[in-house]
């Protein structure tokens, strides 16, 4: 979640509102990333079969509820058929088609059996190790079936809610699929998370049952999560008798608690593999995944049914111009996020999909692992993170030009602002110069995409998410909700209600409304910062706590960091403001280098980069010290935790780390920074 990165967004936690500059004057310096003048219309051939057309536009802008009804009536099978597409007088809480009955994974397999698909592949799994498993939708709906019986068994009833934690292997789709068969709602905890964290997880959500794994497979080794399991429950877990149910995957010893811990394979293999869907209401809670602020304890992000399908089918379907029958789709997101919720689960499955899994990392056993995946199953469709593809231009064009990428047509960005830099290599070196590239801004809270180009259709601009797509409204406004001019920046937010919007915080409705619709009466705020071009399209300028203000100008993380990327020495770059006694903040960098640029002494390089930014964006945004490192610090969804580096600028003990994907990159920073240059 993007809260790991920075302090929490408006009223989180119930703070303050966060005093950013006054956002209605194009301020200095902002004005590199919109002098972007690249531009890349749509192939002719492509937009020729795509899903989407422009006139989606206008019939949703003339229309929009109407339009989400029919996308839930053309979708969805409904189990009873809705009449009122949406109620929104209990606003903010939204109540979408909500007389209507459906089951999610009905949706999601049985009826493309039903309908004729069931020799389909679901699910090409590729375990890290090299071993693979295909499903099909056929076996799938079996093995749906066998666990939901089990979990029925184990004492589980329609409401009660299940935690997941599982590395990325078919049990984790099986398991959220099987709880949504009984209207048991999911709350998937990622399998990096520690005992403290889980723990929190599984109290907040009162969880009657954990489903884990003996352990998985990362970086090359066997690592254990069964114990992980033990240690969150001997934490203490209420007066609730909660069950254990253990996928084996590694074959490790485990731990294991008699009358408590039952195995998956004796449970579910044994289990009939026919089961009838419970038919739950439209609103009836689908999934709780819990994002992290640095303040005050994670929020328990709650989905409900009906429209969190709906947004995500649709958006599926148009952002990534799938065609069931041909396409091989490949989301690289692990199950813990909410990217592998909508766009590993939920979206490709109700769509018919067939799809990539993948377990491990992506340079174990070598640095060409993803595009060897890609060649093997003939991937066409690829979604991934700025975070990988700049990992991957730092290892350079030769490993993916070592494999046959052709099968690859369209290219998804999600997670962060993706810098024009990474864009257009994605787009040239992954996607042969010819794939469309769609950066996709949303949220956990959001459920499903909201600001995308859409292939085919837009003519698109490298750095940007461009147009809130049909049936969406988003503006960005300035400090007092006035929609800012083209060409000025602001806060994003979110006018009007979607389907698959956040229907709360687990438990806590106040902080629910405290979080996002405090800062402006009535509107959603999303916490991001972000510009109009002057074409009035979008472009994501981070976190509003990475907006920087040195000397009264407002800077932008994302802006200073893209130009360090585009200079040839840097691979990666990642900027925070420190308090400065003169200038308020300083910007201070930290930068990887490319291979050769390395050998180059650090004042050198700094001199060198400085020149480079203040002839990118302009003097003011020189960073005050250039920092060259190692690695730099990323949660376990790839987002840059600035908080840490802000530690170091301002010379601080370092905070909290243990949502680091690897914890010991701050040793390794700190003990390796080479002199300030
Ligand atoms: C899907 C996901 C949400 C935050 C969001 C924003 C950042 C996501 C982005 C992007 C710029 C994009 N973000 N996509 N920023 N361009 N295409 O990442 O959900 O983990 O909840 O994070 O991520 O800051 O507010 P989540």
């Amino acid at each position: 979640m993007a809260l790991d990165n920075s302090a929490p967004p408006a009223g989180s936690a119930g703070g303050t509102p966060p005093a950013a500059g006054t956002p209605d004057a194009p301020a200095p310096g902002l004005e590199n990333l919109l002098t972007e003048d690249r531009r890349f219309p749509p192939d002719p051939a492509f937009a020729a079969q795509a899903n989407a057309h422009a006139e989606l536009y206008s019939w949703a802008n003339s229309a929009r509820l109407e339009f989400w009804a029919e996308q839930a009536r053309s979708l969805l099978d409904w189990a009873e058929p809705f009449q009122e597409v949406l109620d929104w007088s209990g606003a903010p809480v939204a109540r979408w088609f909500g007389d209507g009955r459906l089951n999610a994974a009905y949706n999601a397999v049985d009826r493309h059996v039903a309908a004729g698909h069931g020799d389909r592949v679901a699910l090409h799994f590729e375990g890290e190790p090299g071993d693979t498993r295909t499903l099909t939708y056929a076996d799938l709906q079996r093995e749906v079936s066998r666990a939901a019986h089990a979990l029925t068994e184990l004492g589980v009833q329609t409401g009660d809610r299940v935690a997941i934690y599982l590395p990325l292997i078919p049990e984790a789709v099986i398991a959220m699929l099987a709880c949504a068969r009984i209207g048991a709602p999911h709350s998937v905890v990622f399998g990096g998370f520690s005992a403290e964290a889980l723990h929190t997880r599984i109290l907040d959500a009162d969880a009657r049952v954990v489903i884990t794994a003996d352990g998985g497979y990362r970086r090359g080794a066997a690592s254990a999560l069964k114990p992980t399991v033990d240690e969150a429950l001997a934490k203490g877990s209420g007066d609730v008798v909660r069950r254990v149910l253990v996928v084996r995957r590694t074959g490790q010893d485990v731990p294991w608690t008699e009358g408590r811990d039952v195995w998956w394979h004796d449970a579910v293999d044994r289990a009939p593999d026919t089961h009838e869907p419970v038919a739950v209401e439209a609103e009836h809670p689908l999934f709780i995944l819990y994002t992290s602020g640095t303040t005050g304890k994670p929020k328990g992000i709650f989905h409900t049914t009906g429209g969190y399908l709906t947004q995500a089918a649709w958006t599926h379907l148009n952002v990534f111009d799938l065609k069931p029958e041909t396409d091989v789709y490949w989301c690289t997101a692990d199950v813990g996020w909410v990217t592998g919720h909508t766009y590993v689960v939920y979206g490709p499955l109700i769509n018919g999909a067939t799809q990539v899994i993948y377990e491990g990392t992506p340079d174990t056993p070598h640095r060409g692992r993803w595009w060897e995946i890609v060649q093997k199953y003939g991937v066409s469709i690829l979604y991934t993170a700025p975070t990988a593809i700049r990992t991957c231009m730092k290892w350079g064009e030769d490993v993916p030009g070592g494999f046959d990428l052709s099968s690859l047509r369209v290219l998804g960005s999600v997670g962060e602002p993706i810098n024009p830099e990474a864009w257009t290599w994605y787009r040239r070196v992954i996607g042969g110069d010819r794939t469309p590239v769609v950066d996709t801004w949303w949220q956990t809270e959001t459920g499903a995409i909201m600001i995308s180009p859409l292939p085919g259709v837009t003519v698109a601009k490298p750095g940007s998410a461009q147009t809130p797509l049909p049936g969406i409204a988003a503006d960005v406004i300035d400090d007092d909700a006035r929609s800012v001019p083209n060409g000025s920046g602001g806060y994003l937010v979110l006018t009007e209600p979607w389907p698959s919007m956040l229907r709360g915080i687990w438990g806590d409705e106040q902080r629910f409304r405290d979080t996002y619709w405090s800062r402006f009466a009535g509107i959603y705020f999303a916490g991001d910062g972000a510009k109009k071009d002057e074409d009035g399209d979008i472009w994501l300028l981070g976190r509003v706590d990475d907006v920087m203000n040195v000397s009264g100008h407002r800077l932008s993380t994302t802006e200073i960091e893209s130009a360090l990327v585009s200079h040839p020495s840097v691979a990666e770059a990642a900027v925070v403001g420190a308090t400065d006694d003169t200038t308020g903040q300083a910007v201070v960098a930290f930068v990887i280098l490319r291979g050769g640029a390395a050998e180059r002494s650090p004042e050198e390089t700094a001199t060198e980069l400085r020149a480079h930014v203040a002839q990118q964006i302009g003097p003011i945004a020189k960073p005050r010290t250039i920092l060259v490192v190692p690695e730099l610090p990323k949660t376990r969804s790839g987002k840059i935790m600035r908080r840490l580096l802000r530690d170091v600028a301002e010379h601080r003990q370092v905070g909290d780390a243990t949502t680091l994907a690897d914890s010991s990159v701050m040793d390794l920073i700190q003990q390796g920074l080479q002199k300030p240059a």
